[in-house]
């Protein structure tokens, strides 16, 4: 008797736990994709197209092989028509070599979809939102963090990539992370409401997310579109997507009403210029110090001469009585 109603109960947590993985009311199945590939990419009025060196097999999206010089691309050709939303991408990136791999991929929200260029397969001076999945440090000079390293910028069109610094310039925020060469796959969330940007990753595969960062004030418009690129130059690697799922979160009336079409993407200043604005106001207080230590210095100086030629002529003017 008991063991029946244990199972009975067993049986609804499997059940709605199920429910709960496999169908979220919430999930964008145009912004979405899962298994079997070559189906997907079979019809015509595919919701995702692949340009460059990218292959679709059973199992994955090849953005680039472990091959120098490819570069592939994978985009949605549906614009996202909701302000706020959450992917959830799932990856892998791997190859034979050690030490030296690269580059990593980007994950787009992006205003030009199926466009090749130079920044990890896409153009530069884009419109729109970058997350960066960096896997290789090309700056020689001195850096506050390893590789794999995420990293987040958004662009309005008028800054550049250099791959030479790693985007560091223009990266808003960033959090290292160890997702090449593992065993497992990788999933990174991105979620975007109420023009906040929250990154975070399961690299362990344990359905546990680990922060990466939260950034404020980020304003992008709707009818952008999402996509994957990745490049390979001297350095190599597998840049592999696994699936994509992507929900539409609960916006507020005002964001659902207004028309957030025209928005110019923009964020907060990049952490570099953020430092260079906290060191500038560092120097100018020490500045500041310097200067109101050297004036007590003379102050005291020109006191303690004055009190001394006036002892001194005092003495000499001092009536004797001997
Ligand atoms: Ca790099």
């Amino acid at each position: 008797m008991y063991v029946n109603v244990i199972i009975f109960f067993l049986v609804i947590l499997v059940v709605n736990h199920t429910y709960e993985a496999d169908s979220n009311p919430f999930e964008v199945r145009e912004h979405s994709l899962t298994r079997p590939y070559p189906t997907v990419f079979s019809t015509s009025n595919s919701y995702w197209r692949l340009t460059g060196s990218t292959i679709a097999t059973d199992r994955y999206i090849r953005l680039t092989s472990d091959a120098q010089s490819k570069a592939g691309g994978l985009w949605s050709s549906i614009p996202v028509n909701y302000p706020d939303w959450e992917i959830h991408v799932q990856f892998r990136v791997f190859g034979e070599g050690v030490g030296y791999f690269g580059d990593g991929f980007v994950i787009w929200y992006a205003r030009d979809p199926n466009v090749d260029g130079p920044v990890f397969g896409y153009k530069d001076y884009f419109h729109g939102l970058a997350i960066v999945m960096d896997t290789y440090g090309n700056y020689v000079g001195p850096r506050e963090h390893v590789y794999p390293y995420i990293s987040a910028i958004v662009n309005n069109g008028s800054l550049h990539y250099d791959h030479d610094r790693d985007g560091i310039d223009i990266n808003i925020s960033g959090c290292e992370s160890s997702f090449r060469g593992l065993t497992t796959d990788t999933v990174v969330a991105i979620r975007y409401e109420n023009n906040r940007l929250t990154v975070s990753t399961d690299t362990e595969g344990t359905n546990t997310w680990t922060p990466c960062f939260t950034i404020n004030k980020i304003h992008l418009p709707t009818n952008y579109y999402f996509g994957f690129t990745a490049a390979t130059g001297q350095l190599s690697d597998n840049h592999d997507i696994i699936s994509v799922r992507t929900y539409r979160l609960d916006s507020n009336e005002q964001r659902q009403e207004e028309n957030r079409n025209h928005i110019v993407p923009s964020g907060p200043i990049p952490m570099v210029s953020q430092a260079n604005v906290t060191m500038s106001q560092i120097t100018s207080w020490s500045a500041l110090k310097i200067f109101f230590y050297t004036i007590l210095m003379i102050l005291i100086c020109i006191t303690g001469l004055a009190s001394f030629f006036y002892m001194k002529h005092y003495r000499y003017r001092k009536p004797r009585f001997y």
